[in-house]
């Protein structure tokens, strides 16, 4: 994954820069000549937004039961509202360093639909973010929040913006100014961003000061991911990497399987692994590597759970500093994660990390479970082999559905004024998964493609929202 993360961001920026983006080809949506036209359509609209154009491909190639079944979504034209946002908004980033250099970034909201609640979805901060990439998060996003249950709509945002290096005093001044523009679109009713890559409980926390200092509100349900003596939820540091792994254990007891004694590999070290690594260790598997974006650790012993918090998040140092401390294990500069054997694989760092090769290799060595706790981790050709080869594959609106549900929770512990115990958050939250794990699976079942929660997660997040849109009228 490592040696992949210049040609992420690099195609990225330079499919913006040309305006133009690969368009993504498979015979399924093909076959149904109204969905290609549509998916055509938001191809010619967002010239260069490639991962936009490949979000939705996916939730499209799995409607075309969905459309046979309900011909009322297509008179309203349910498929070319769900892929045109609401709102997008992009703004100028000024701040200055800690030399006094005045820097300038680009900030983004996207608020994609807002038929079962307000927009609801995280803040990245990384300097591969574009329009492109804020809309491809914004899109799943309305799916994942759907399947939650809760009541709340799908939106995204962020910065390209780095915070690599940075000060805290950097990072305070950048998000003040990030806030100074992007409050006036906020409120507890319309729109509560969260964290994502780059975006912690340190960043939330300068965020909510200062939505705080211009609004003169306490309005509490604003943001999540808040620290816990300002309003926080127990468990949401640990619930998306937590919700993660019920999912997978909920797949592998379709199989007659579970976690213990599991070989597992998770990719990434930031907030979504270092909490699915948790889980998997409480539930007697065992994690032998993990990675950031200069290369992977092994340690096949398991990994040092309290060392690898200590360098990632109190010191926020690279993965490499660990094998300095843990001389027993070893670390592989600019390696390729999936090499590793194991069999359960979660990519927890970021989009297109997993691709077609990669999939076969972790299938030859024995994989039975792969479950995305990062958004869109896995290239379509990567998918369509592990669905061929008969992994049990958990998509990320599913599967990591566990972070933004218990958000949600968040905002209704901020609206009764109310704050739950942890066991108790846990439990609401593994309900939640499960629910999830459940209702995908039944539509996968019911709409033609048992086993295949790609189409199940697809369709069950797709309708919930269609129906709120048709019954909601044309706004
Ligand atoms: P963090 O910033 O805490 O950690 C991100 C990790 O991914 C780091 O190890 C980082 O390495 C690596 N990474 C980031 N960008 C790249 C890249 N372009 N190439 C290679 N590696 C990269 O973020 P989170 O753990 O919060 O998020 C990880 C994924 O999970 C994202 O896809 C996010 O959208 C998704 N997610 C997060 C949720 C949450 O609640 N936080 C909820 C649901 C999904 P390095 O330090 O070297 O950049
Ligand atoms: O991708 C995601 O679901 C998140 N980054 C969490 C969003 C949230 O609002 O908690």
């Amino acid at each position: 994954m490592a040696a992949k993360k210049n040609s992420v961001v690099e195609t990225s920026r330079r499919n913006a820069v040309a305006g133009r983006g690969p368009s993504i080809k498979t015979p399924t949506l093909a076959q149904n000549p109204y969905l290609e036209s549509v998916y055509q359509e938001v191809v010619r609209r967002n010239p260069g937004e490639c991962e936009f154009h490949q979000a939705v491909h996916e939730v499209l190639d799995s409607l075309g039961p969905v459309l046979a079944k309900f011909p009322e979504f297509a008179e309203h034209r349910i498929i070319e509202r769900i892929c045109e946002p609401e709102r997008q908004i992009i703004f100028r980033i000024p701040w200055q360093d800690d030399k006094g250099e005045v820097r300038i970034n680009r900030g983004f909201r996207v608020e994609f639909n807002s038929a079962l609640g307000p927009y609801k979805g995280g803040l990245r901060f990384h300097p591969s973010v574009y329009l492109g990439i804020v809309k491809f998060l914004g899109f799943e996003q309305i799916f994942k929040n759907s399947l939650t249950g809760m009541p709340i709509g799908g939106g995204k945002g962020g910065s390209d913006f780095d915070p690599h290096g940075k000060s805290d005093n950097e990072i305070m001044r950048f998000c003040q100014s990030f806030m100074n523009e992007l409050y006036r679109h906020l409120g507890e009713y319309t729109d509560v961003p969260a964290g994502d890559i780059g975006v912690g409980g340190r960043e939330i926390g300068f965020l909510f000061g200062q939505y705080k200092r211009i609004t003169n509100r306490y309005e509490s349900g604003v943001l999540t991911g808040k620290g816990l003596s300002y309003g926080g939820s127990l468990v949401r540091t640990e619930a998306t990497g937590y919700g993660l792994i019920f999912f997978i254990e909920q797949m592998l007891k379709v199989r007659g399987e579970s976690i213990k004694g599991k070989t597992c590999v998770v990719s990434g070290s930031g907030n979504v692994a270092i909490f699915a690594i948790e889980k998997i260790h409480q539930m007697g598997g065992k994690v032998i590597a993990c990675s950031d974006s200069d290369g992977y650790i092994l340690d096949k012993r398991g990994i040092d759970l309290d060392l690898l918090k200590r360098v990632k998040l109190e010191q926020r140092k690279r993965i490499r500093e660990y094998v300095e401390q843990q001389p027993k294990s070893h670390y592989v500069a600019g390696g390729n994660i999936w090499e590793v054997p194991c069999e359960v694989a979660a990519p927890c760092a970021t989009q297109n990390e997993l691709n077609g090769k990669d999939a076969a290799l972790l299938s030859k060595n024995g994989v039975i479970a792969v479950a995305e706790g990062a958004n869109m981790p896995t290239t379509p050709e990567g998918v369509k082999v592990f669905l061929d080869k008969g992994v049990a594959f958990g998509p990320g609106k599913a599967a990591n559905a566990g972070g933004v549900a218990t958000s949600a929770l968040e905002m209704q512990q901020n609206a009764s004024r109310d704050a739950w115990t942890f066991d108790f958050t846990e439990q609401k939250l593994r309900q939640i998964m499960m629910g999830i794990h459940d209702s995908c699976y039944k539509t996968a079942e019911e709409f033609g493609t048992p086993g295949n929660y790609v189409n199940g997660a697809n369709i069950c997040g797709f309708i919930k929202v269609a129906k709120a849109m048709v019954s909601l009228g044309l706004i």
